[in-house]
């Protein structure tokens, strides 16, 4: 039985240590918010798999390559022989300021569709996972994700959603039309501050959102503080535990190292508290290195940034 199914479009990263314009060395990096989660609960040692359409080529190739010596399960991706993949240039303006450009729309990515999810959903999983990135890439993603939230309540599959709004690739109203009714399908949702208004029609207030999202039967929302830590509210109330402190060098990837660490706890069957504290203590590992998921600690390296915390 598989731990984790997560859904979404990997990307080929091309990174530049400077500005874009300037030229230079670009370096080739995976990237993808769902399946730099899929990485951080395979290096943690649970069974994760990462479904999605990659492109028949080099680049698809590189893909699969880089999940499969991670540990993800890729029996599931499709091959698409007329379409690419998604690529993402990011460029570093300053230490800890970077730029992102998608070249992603007509990726193979984004033209995932029903059909590739009925046999990993099939399949089953302890966890699905998901996040807002997918039903922005196009009609078929969007259907797909709707058909698969659906899927895994019907198999009784707890879901979990990040929002991960992506500015770059829909409007706030377009977003928050098809997030707000997903969410309802979920268990877990995952936002920052700045992405609670598009989950519920409750404006941006957080006790607002989380209220109305309890109420649609989601059990836990998780709102990420950056640098002050985080926040779930439940039944039981509101808890917040502290970030850990650590020079951040590049914050892309955060979130998903986040997810990964309280879905991780959540897999362990740890109590609230300590899977918000291995959830931050996967942020810190993300931030402090560069890369989005390449500094994700193993299991035996979790106490290396907390000591007892993230045990
Ligand atoms: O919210 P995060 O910074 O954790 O997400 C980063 C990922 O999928 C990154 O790997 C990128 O490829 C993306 O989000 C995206 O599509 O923006
Ligand atoms: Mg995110």
């Amino acid at each position: 039985q598989r731990d984790l199914l997560t859904v979404g479009e990997a990307l080929v990263s091309l990174r530049s240590s400077g500005p874009l314009a300037a030229g230079g060395p670009l370096s080739m990096h995976l990237a993808g918010a769902e399946s730099n989660v899929a990485i951080g609960l395979a290096r943690l040692g649970h069974r994760a798999a990462w479904a999605g359409r990659v492109s028949d080529d080099e680049l698809g190739e590189f893909v699969l390559r880089q999940l499969r010596a991670e540990g993800v399960d890729t029996t599931d991706v499709r091959r698409d022989p007329q379409r690419p993949t998604g690529l993402m240039f990011l460029e570093r303006r300053t230490a800890d300021v970077s730029r992102v450009r998608y070249h992603r729309a007509g990726s193979a990515g984004a033209a995932l569709d029903v059909d590739d999810l009925r046999a990993p959903l099939a399949a089953g999983a302890r966890l699905l996972h998901l996040s807002g990135i997918t039903p922005a890439l196009s009609a078929s993603a969007r259907d797909a994700v709707t058909w698969a939230v659906r899927a895994a309540a019907e198999s009784g599959i707890p879901v979990s959603l990040d929002v991960n709004y992506r500015a770059g690739l829909w409007s706030r109203a377009d977003a928050r039309a098809t997030l707000t009714p997903l969410a309802g399908y979920a268990s877990v949702v995952v936002a920052s501050t700045d992405e609670l208004d598009l989950v519920a029609g409750a404006g941006a207030d957080e006790r607002a959102v989380a209220t109305d999202l309890l109420r649609r039967g989601v059990s836990t929302v998780l709102v990420k503080l950056g640098a002050d830590g985080a926040r779930a509210w439940t039944a039981d109330g509101v808890e917040q535990v502290p970030a850990v402190p650590v020079t951040a060098v590049d914050t892309v990837g955060a979130g998903d190292a986040f997810t990964a660490g309280y879905l991780s706890g959540h897999l362990d069957g740890l109590d609230l508290t300590d899977r918000l504290r291995r959830a931050v203590a996967l942020g810190a590992f993300a931030v402090a290195g560069h890369g989005d998921w390449e500094g994700l600690p193993r299991r035996d390296e979790l106490s290396l940034i907390t000591g007892s915390a993230a045990g």
